[in-house]
């Protein structure tokens, strides 16, 4: 039985226009160097949404109005830095909430409660483990209204399609006057996103050619990393960055655990991954068809992000 990783690989490398799922560059080495890419100062997605969150976090919380105490729900919480600082903000003013990061990673999860409980010791922490709509379809069952977080511009990885099939599932799980704080990244000068996934210093280069080297090592395969190359443009009338691995060379690659050869001609692309940016009448049309109402959006000084703020109605 093929798992889930190598039918996708099959399926992608074997389609007239090849592609693979980016969910497959997260693996352990793969998230490392994602950290990496968000502290290059050209990656400013990082910068804008810490100072969004650094400095409206009363307005944010203000705007969701709950009067009793209430879920912090965050979905894929990673190390959580960003978040630290709405945290803080709600534990100095002596809010009364739980904080509930969901991640399939128990160990980030361990990882981001030892680090919180340490600089928050005031913070109520209740991690959860697993899937995102087990347990998002569990706590819709409780009274206690929810906060969720989807932060980071994680939706615009998400096909247009796909995109709103998460965001209806994550209204079904919504209670009336639960909120959804959403991170999403919005059309600006072309060379400013373009310089952002696009980096001098080949760290998102790194990102794309790792996942060369988890096929290597979990499929058997034998990809040659020099034979591959990284392209990534982006199209300022769609909004949309796709980034790929160019091979070099007309060239056969074998997947010996798959007992499978994938041929590739010179130039022939992969396609790795898709980053939405959004025009604010674009989210709220998206907003409208996934039945939300928009409470306000929240947007760093240079106009660059935004963490919008949507109700369940
Ligand atoms: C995780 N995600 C929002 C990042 C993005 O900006 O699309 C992943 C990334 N890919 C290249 N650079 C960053």
């Amino acid at each position: 039985m093929n798992t889930t990783f190598e039918k996708d690989v099959i399926a992608g490398l074997t389609a007239p226009e090849k592609q693979l799922s980016s969910k497959y560059l997260y693996d352990a080495n793969g998230s490392r160097i994602f950290q990496e890419i968000m502290n290059m100062p050209d990656y400013y997605l990082t910068n804008s949404e810490f100072e969004i969150l650094a400095l409206q976090a009363k307005q944010i919380v203000e705007a969701c109005g709950f009067n009793k105490p209430f879920n912090i729900v965050e979905l894929g919480a990673g190390d959580g830095f960003k978040t630290f600082k709405l945290l803080e903000h709600l534990v100095a003013e002596n809010v009364a909430f739980n904080y509930m990061p969901i991640d399939i990673s128990k160990d980030a999860l361990d990882m981001l409660s030892k680090s919180l409980s340490n600089r928050l010791p005031g913070l109520s922490i209740k991690p959860q483990v697993g899937d995102y709509f087990e347990i998002l379809a569990e706590m819709s069952e409780t009274a206690t209204p929810s906060l969720l977080l989807f932060l980071g511009s994680n939706i615009g990885n998400y096909l247009k399609e796909d995109a709103l099939d998460l965001l209806k599932l994550f209204n079904s799980t919504m209670k009336t006057g639960d909120k959804l704080l959403i991170g999403m990244d919005l059309k600006k000068n072309p060379i400013t996103i373009k310089n952002a996934y696009d980096d001098k210093d080949g760290i998102t280069k790194r990102f794309n050619i790792n996942l060369l080297i988890r096929m290597n090592r979990e499929l058997e395969a034998d990809f040659k990393l020099d034979d591959f190359d990284f392209y990534c443009y982006y199209n300022p009338e769609t909004g949309r960055v796709k980034s790929y691995l160019v091979s070099l060379k007309q060239q056969s690659v074998l997947f010996k655990k798959l007992n499978k050869t994938i041929h590739f001609k010179q130039n022939e692309l992969i396609w790795t991954e898709l980053s939405k940016k959004y025009s604010l009448p674009e989210i709220e049309k998206l907003a409208a068809i996934s039945g939300f109402e928009i409470k306000e959006h929240f947007l760093d000084c240079k106009h660059f992000f935004t963490d919008s703020l949507w109700e369940k109605p």
